[in-house]
């Protein structure tokens, strides 16, 4: 999977460069590219900002840049690509989307600063790809990067091979509505708490059901949303 990321502070996307992205990097399963949007300016400031029409509060970030970007990452030729831009407005970020963007062959994500990018960049975006405003949830960060990073690391964990044992994916929280149950390790007792006896009972069937009913005990209490759905 292709990855293009376009931000005024490239170096947060550093962190990708090691542990299990890191790995899947270096391997070749994942080809990520970081690209300054500064360097789309041609002007001595390498202005990507100015001030809203109509007033109000803050700056937008200019369209001009952005065009170039998009120009230069994704070619006329290209197969339309899906186009991400991360947005407190967006749609919400959810594990089924990051399944579904994880089959993705290409993915560009756009990192908005300030209080937004100029409205008619989404429209010229939708032009050379499908575009998609993706939140990560109900509150605001200053910009997309650290969104995108999380999306990176969420979409790009469930690119076959990325995660060494395919299993881990499975009994994850989310996958399939509900929390993850809890787990436990040696020793059996520590500091006087016991691990549950089911789990050292060697019985697979009541280790199962006693970790489903984990599952829809903690989801009921901590996301009562999650089973209303
Ligand atoms: Cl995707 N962007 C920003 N700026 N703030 C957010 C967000 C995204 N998701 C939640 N808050």
């Amino acid at each position: 999977m292709r990855i293009d990321v376009v931000s005024i502070f490239p170096t947060i996307f550093d962190a990708l460069e090691v542990s299990l992205l890191g790995k899947a990097r270096q391997s070749g399963l994942l080809d990520i590219r970081v690209h300054d949007l500064r360097d789309y300016t041609h002007d001595r400031h390498r202005t990507v900002d100015d001030t809203p029409y109509g007033g109000g509060a803050g700056m937008v970030m200019k369209p001009e840049p952005w065009g170039a970007a998009l120009d230069d990452i994704v070619s006329e030729v290209d197969d339309r690509p899906l186009i991400v831009f991360p947005s407190p407005a967006g749609e919400r970020f959810t594990q089924a989307i990051a399944r579904e963007l994880s089959t993705a062959p290409r993915i560009v994500f756009g990192c908005g600063r300030y209080e937004g990018i100029d409205e008619r960049v989404f429209d010229y975006a939708a032009e050379r790809g499908d575009v998609r405003l993706l939140s990560l949830g109900d509150y605001v960060l200053n910009g997309g990067e650290v969104a995108v990073m999380a999306m990176v690391e969420a979409i790009g964990r469930l690119v076959p091979g990325v995660v060494g044992n395919p299993e881990s994916l499975v009994e994850e929280s989310h996958e399939d509505g509900l929390l993850e149950y809890p787990s436990y390790t040696k020793p059996a007792v520590w500091r006087e708490r016991e691990v549950p006896p089911v789990l050292l009972s060697g019985n697979h069937g009541a280790v199962a059901a006693w970790r489903r009913e984990q599952q829809v005990q903690r989801t009921r209490e901590r996301r009562p949303d999650l089973l209303a759905d």
